[in-house]
């Protein structure tokens, strides 16, 4: 029996055979077995930057674990791929994902090197890749299909150098990991603090491969600032915190000043007593006090291990969101461009706080939280003090 005559005996028979109550388990089964929406998340498993990976992976396998693997009565299978942190890797699973196992969505991408490998496949293809975790401002400007629920630089550097100014800060060396976000933070943290007549005295530009402080913060020290600005990416922070302690800052009356990558809280227990103090700015804290973080925070801890969530895992948590969110908006239909259209202007209440995406850039708006680092109990963890509501990317609202 072919299947053509199957099928067309299947719908003869079905109102029969529905109204006997006989049908229904059978069909369904097969129209869900067929009708599965599969999502490929490209991540670095391993590597320099597999912290970015784990949490990423650990918070959409939570998602899905809370909100059911079925959306507008289609199935949800993620497929998670290892790149190692390698942009040609990520490139051909990429391509895999799509062109084999024929994946709907796109999402992950640890660093920024991985998510531009991906950009040009993701337009040839009209298959939205969304970037959970990349920052580089320029991101979602290299394809169409690309959507962003992580952040960018510029957006939690402007805040740091305005707060800065507020408190007396003037003298700034800046000092950054020497590549796209790193120069997004050193640039308009730059801009915006001699603007408001600070003067930064140095940049420096430390190299993302195994990188070594040393030399850069004796620079720092050499030209005494009131404070200096880092950014390094998720996974590096303690390995700066160790050398600038050893090198006696902590005791040397220059503050140290960063975007919230440098205190990441999956690192800061590691860190330890000599990140107190710290003010930074971010879009996420662990210990961001809302019901739906509470929630989210201990959900988390349970199925992993007692691992703290970091600003990862929660642009991981929230790619899921926007995948489900727009789904249901399509009623299930998993075009791309029907896909994207449902993702722009979407707004939903994320564990950071509220979150919408930018109908014209495709980046997410959110607040940015200045915080600083303090005990809690036994823990340490970024304290939120002042909130600045609804931040667009600064460097697409300049272009306008
Ligand atoms: C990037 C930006 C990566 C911020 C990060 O951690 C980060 C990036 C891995 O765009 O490469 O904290």
């Amino acid at each position: 029996m072919s299947n053509h005559t199957f099928s067309k005996r299947v719908w003869l028979a079905a109102p029969v055979l529905a109204g006997l109550g006989l049908l229904a388990p059978q069909l369904s089964q097969t129209v869900m077995a067929q009708e599965t929406v599969k999502i490929g998340m490209i991540l670095p498993m391993t590597g320099p930057s597999s912290s970015t990976g784990r949490q990423q992976e650990a918070a959409a396998k939570l998602f899905i674990q809370q909100n059911g693997a079925t959306v507008a009565g289609k199935k949800i299978e993620l497929i998670v791929k290892d790149d190692t942190g390698a942009p040609d890797v990520t490139k051909r699973l990429a391509q895999e994902l799509i062109v084999n196992d024929k994946v709907s969505v796109l999402l992950g991408f640890g660093l920024t090197p991985l998510a531009l490998s991906v950009a040009p496949l993701a337009t040839q293809a009209k298959v939205p890749q969304i970037v959970t975790a990349a920052a580089t401002a320029m991101i979602t400007e290299q394809s169409p299909f690309i959507v962003r629920t992580s952040f960018t630089l510029p957006q939690a550097s402007v805040p740091m150098a305005e707060w800065s100014l507020k408190n007396n800060i003037k003298k700034v060396v800046t000092l950054v990991t020497d590549y796209g976000p790193g120069l997004d933070a050193e640039k308009w943290f730059s801009d915006t603090i001699t603007k408001g007549g600070g003067t930064v005295v140095e940049n420096l530009r430390v190299p993302l491969r195994n990188p070594d402080f040393a030399p850069f913060l004796q620079r720092v020290k050499d030209a005494s600032p009131d404070a200096v600005f880092v950014f390094v990416p998720s996974g590096f922070g303690a390995a700066f915190m160790k050398q600038f302690v050893e090198r006696g800052f902590d005791k040397a009356g220059i503050k140290l000043i960063a975007t919230g990558d440098v205190t990441d809280d999956d690192l800061l227990q590691e860190i330890g007593d000599p990140a107190l103090g710290v003010v930074n700015t971010h879009h996420y804290s662990a210990s961001h006090n809302s019901p739906e973080n509470k929630a989210f925070v201990e959900a988390f801890r349970k199925a992993n291990n007692n691992m703290r969530p970091n600003f990862m895992a929660v642009g991981a948590y929230d790619g899921m969101q926007l995948i489900y969110k727009a789904l249901d908006k399509t009623k299930g239909n998993t075009d791309g461009e029907a896909l994207i259209a449902a993702m722009k202007g979407m707004s939903w209440t994320s564990v950071r706080g509220p979150v919408s995406i930018d109908p014209d850039t495709r980046d997410i708006v959110q607040n940015i939280y200045v915080r600083k680092v303090e005990k809690v109990g036994t823990e340490l963890y970024n304290q939120e003090f002042a909130t600045i509501e609804a931040v667009k990317d600064p460097f697409k609202a300049a272009k306008k």
